[in-house]
């Protein structure tokens, strides 16, 4: 039985790959950081089949110990301080976790087993102020947030270690991707949920900020898959996973309030508090390159990553 390390076991990529490890019988350890109450509430269905061990990605020595303890042949590094607009009001914290925490867990790695095998979260926040459409490996870089900044310096240190030490650690450049179990605070949970309240008559409109930056959005069960097989191929590498089409936060809306028969247009109000001071306003990628290799396809079509969200939102709210 293979054991499989994540990092980010509570957030909304970590549930969806210890499920699927899960499924394909391996023992998973899940990294969760020290907090004074339960933050289980997207993996409760799973703790029964994985083990919780506490650690954190601002601190070597839990680093060292977990893999020095559990002897894992795989770690996949999702931890992170995600969320781009707290990376403005927190940006040394961020650069911590998200950026120097990769270095922590590599030098972990190198001194306890240089065998194991790493996957980075990367993201498709480093393409910012996009120098290619669409964009693919070999794309520059132009984080337009300390979140892309760090993000940057995680994808560089991984290739590094894997060139200066021959360590098996591969990048995969995520784009956005969404789930129910996304948190209330990024645009489509936040679309989902609100769309929801107001069908329910529980809320009378969304605020939101920019409505025309453009993400190419997929569904977050797809991409964990992506992830466990890139560390399945004989080499290492950097890889895009996307589904190759863009959409606007509008056309979000759009969708959303006319699945439950609504016009978004009376319901969303601009608010000038959630715009950013810079944006990132077009990502699409080009995942042909992960799509020969990796032989990886996505399931889930954008408008039924929204309706899923929608539905799933109201089902929730109806049961209280
Ligand atoms: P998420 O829901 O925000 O989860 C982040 C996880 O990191 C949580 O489990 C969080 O723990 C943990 N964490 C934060 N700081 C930590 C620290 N100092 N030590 C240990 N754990 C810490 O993020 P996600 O959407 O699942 O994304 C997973 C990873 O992929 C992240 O690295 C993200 O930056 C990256 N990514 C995401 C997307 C996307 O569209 N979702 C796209 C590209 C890349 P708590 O629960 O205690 O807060
Ligand atoms: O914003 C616009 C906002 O916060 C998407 C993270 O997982 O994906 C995520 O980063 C867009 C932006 O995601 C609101 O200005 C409008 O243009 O959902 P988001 P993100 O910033 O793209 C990448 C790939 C990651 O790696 C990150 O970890 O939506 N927008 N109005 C809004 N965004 C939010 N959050 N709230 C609004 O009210």
């Amino acid at each position: 039985m293979p054991t499989a390390l994540i990092t980010g076991i509570t957030g909304q990529d970590g549930s969806y790959l210890a499920e699927l490890l899960v499924k394909k019988g391996y023992r998973v350890i899940g990294m969760a950081r020290r907090s004074s109450t339960l933050n289980t509430e997207r993996i409760k269905h799973l703790l029964d089949d994985i083990t919780i061990v506490q650690g954190d990605l601002q601190d070597q020595g839990s680093l060292l110990a977990l893999l020095e303890e559990y002897k894992p042949s795989e770690v996949y590094n999702l931890a992170a301080q995600s969320f781009v607009p707290t990376s403005w009001n927190q940006p040394a914290l961020t650069g911590d976790v998200t950026a120097l925490g990769v270095t922590r867990l590599l030098e972990a790695i190198r001194f306890v087993d240089p065998k194991i095998r790493f996957y980075q979260a990367s993201s498709s926040e480093m393409f910012g102020k996009v120098q290619e459409v669409p964009q693919k490996e070999s794309t520059p870089f132009y984080p337009r947030s300390p979140y892309g900044v760090a993000k940057m310096y995680g994808h560089w240190i991984t290739v590094n270690y894997r060139e200066s030490f021959n360590i098996f650690a591969s990048s995969g450049i995520l784009f956005n991707h969404e789930s129910p179990r996304r948190g209330l605070e990024f645009v489509t949970r936040k679309i989902s949920d609100g769309v929801a309240r107001i069908k329910l008559g529980m809320a009378k409109e969304i605020r939101l900020g920019n409505l025309e930056s453009q993400r190419d959005w997929g569904f977050a069960g797809d991409y964990v898959e992506a992830m466990w097989l890139m560390l399945q191929q004989d080499h290492a590498d950097s890889y895009v996973i996307g589904m190759g089409e863009t959409h606007a936060v509008r056309e979000f809306c759009e969708i959303a309030f006319a699945h439950v028969g609504l016009d978004y247009k009376e319901y969303v109000v601009q608010d000038e508090k959630f715009y950013r001071p810079a944006e990132v306003d077009l990502l699409i990628s080009d995942p042909s390159r992960a799509r020969a290799v990796l032989k990886w396809e996505p399931s889930v079509s954008f408008r039924e990553l929204v309706t899923m969200m929608v539905d799933s939102d109201l089902a929730r709210l109806k049961k209280g």
